[in-house]
């Protein structure tokens, strides 16, 4: 089967778009030791070039240049030398440069920016710097892309939503341009969701679960959480069991946009084989666990306790499949349905503390995060207005553990959608995207703490990824609830 699949894989990769932009800046001449910072008026990721002339004398030694991109106007000033994150500062986008002779000198590493600082670190005479050229690329074929009706903040968030999508979409669904450039399948699900409320691009979605289909499984039967597939492909080696779940509810989101029976199908062994590996993690009591070897997302808060939240997305998961299975009338519908009436039963039973009316146990060495309660709430362990007043609760007590991504915002959302709070959901959208707009962002970000603009997952704000597919849901959201609806 991975043959075919990655022969699948390859014939939905999809042609990039161009699209030269020219900053707006006039002959530069400088000698050693001046800078110059070219703003591309937004985010773009691609290729840079320019021309190096000489000013009267002709440049009789090679010329050095040190040029850094800046997905932000913050990183500008930043110094990368004092980088001392988890990641390898070779993602740090910057470069020593020689340059032997006069001309047009093209870049060949892609880059992501909205900023390019250019500095001269040495030269015999002046030199003369000019025709600037961007020429950005994406799978994101912008004329597919239809107008967005809503209104205020709401447009400027979409905007930047979509920008963030498109500048994450190349061969496959990046999770972020700058870092990690990589197929991930939490991204990928919320990427894939956004797009088809965007630019549609199917292809692109039907490569990117081919790809994970042909992942090779660790022994629990697990995929990993991502591949390479650029020059050439290999399975990636971090098994998340939230991610794996993810992946068939990926598929499942496929299927609802398109009822391509056929390839939901030819994906079914991969996700049966996702199911029951989970299944077979459920513990004396039917609640799951994190089997050796394995390990799981949720969001990037330290110390986050994350059963019950797991717990979540095995019954969102099974009942996403099962509703499917349903539909296409699959000989195994009634498996997963029973299956989900057990997790449902368990997660009431052992997570739920009756007293404290919240989801705070045992499992979870008697922590109290919103996390949990999202994800039981979008799991259907609880409803109506319970499920309600659990939420607002965990989002508005000061004991609880907080979301710290836009990935796991994007969840508080959907819970508050299922839950009919739309007013509630388009407000959290204001408040937590716009802060981010609010800061200048042409795109948004991998990690946004407001109380917190210094947090990195890594250590070091610097590799934070600031155009980040995670979080790019605010356009799905927006335009498939908030758009015309008269909010
Ligand atoms: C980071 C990336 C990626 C995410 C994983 C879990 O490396 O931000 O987007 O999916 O973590």
């Amino acid at each position: 089967m991975k043959e075919l699949y990655l022969k699948k894989a390859d014939e939905n990769l999809p042609e990039l778009n161009e699209d030269i932009v020219i900053p707006d800046v006039p002959h530069t001449i400088l000698e050693k030791g001046n800078d110059i910072v070219i703003d591309l008026g937004n985010h773009y990721v691609g290729y840079f070039s320019f021309n190096l002339g000489y000013v009267d004398i002709y440049i009789d030694a090679p010329v050095r240049l040190y040029v850094k991109f800046c997905e932000t106007r913050r990183e500008l000033d930043d110094e990368f030398s004092t980088y001392d994150g988890l990641l390898c500062e070779s993602w740090l986008q910057e470069e020593f440069i020689n340059i032997d002779f006069p001309g047009v000198y093209k870049m060949h590493r892609r880059y992501a920016a909205r900023y390019i600082k250019i500095k001269v670190l040495a030269t015999p005479k002046k030199i003369m710097l000019s025709d600037f050229k961007f020429k950005a690329v994406s799978s994101a074929d912008v004329a597919q892309l239809k107008n967005c009706n809503c209104y205020d903040e709401l447009k400027k968030i979409d905007s930047v939503a979509v920008n963030t999508l498109k500048n994450c979409m190349h061969r496959v669904f990046e999770d972020g341009p700058k870092r990690d450039r990589r197929l991930w399948i939490g991204d990928l699900r919320l990427e894939a969701l956004t797009n088809y409320y965007t630019f549609n691009n199917l292809p692109l979605v039907r490569r990117c679960l081919y790809l994970f289909a042909a992942a090779d499984t660790n022994d629990k039967g697990f995929i990993p959480g991502y591949v390479y597939e650029n020059p050439n492909y290999v399975s990636g080696y971090w098994f998340l069991e939230d991610y794996a779940l993810l992946f068939v509810a990926s598929v499942c989101d496929y299927y609802n946009h398109t009822e391509d029976k056929d390839m939901f199908c030819e994906l079914y062994p991969v996700i049966k084989k996702q199911m029951d590996a989970m299944h077979k993690t459920l513990d004396s009591d039917s609640i799951v666990t994190v089997l050796e070897g394995c390990d799981v997302f949720i969001d990037w808060c330290q110390g986050l306790e994350k059963i019950t939240s797991l717990q979540g997305v095995y019954l969102y998961v099974l009942s996403k499949l099962a509703d499917v299975l349903d539909i296409i009338d699959h000989e195994d519908k009634y498996v997963y349905a029973k299956r989900y009436e057990d997790a449902q039963k368990s997660a009431e039973n052992m997570l739920y503390d009756k007293e404290k009316q919240a989801f705070i146990n045992a499992k979870d060495n008697y922590q109290y995060s919103v996390h949990s309660a999202v994800w039981m709430i979008l799991g259907g362990a609880v409803t109506g207005k319970n499920a309600e007043r659990i939420l607002l609760d965990s989002l508005n007590s000061y004991d609880s553990v907080k979301p710290f991504t836009p990935y796991m915002h994007h969840y508080v959302v959907e819970a508050m959608v299922k839950l009919n709070l739309l007013k509630e959901a388009e407000e959290y959208i204001k408040k937590y995207w716009n802060g981010m707009v609010e800061l200048g962002a042409d795109t948004f970000y991998e990690a946004y703490v407001p109380e917190n603009p210094e947090f990195s997952p890594y250590k070091d704000r610097k590799i934070n990824s600031m155009c980040h597919a995670w979080s790019c849901t605010p356009a799905y959201f927006i335009r498939k609830y908030f758009d015309n609806a008269g909010i």
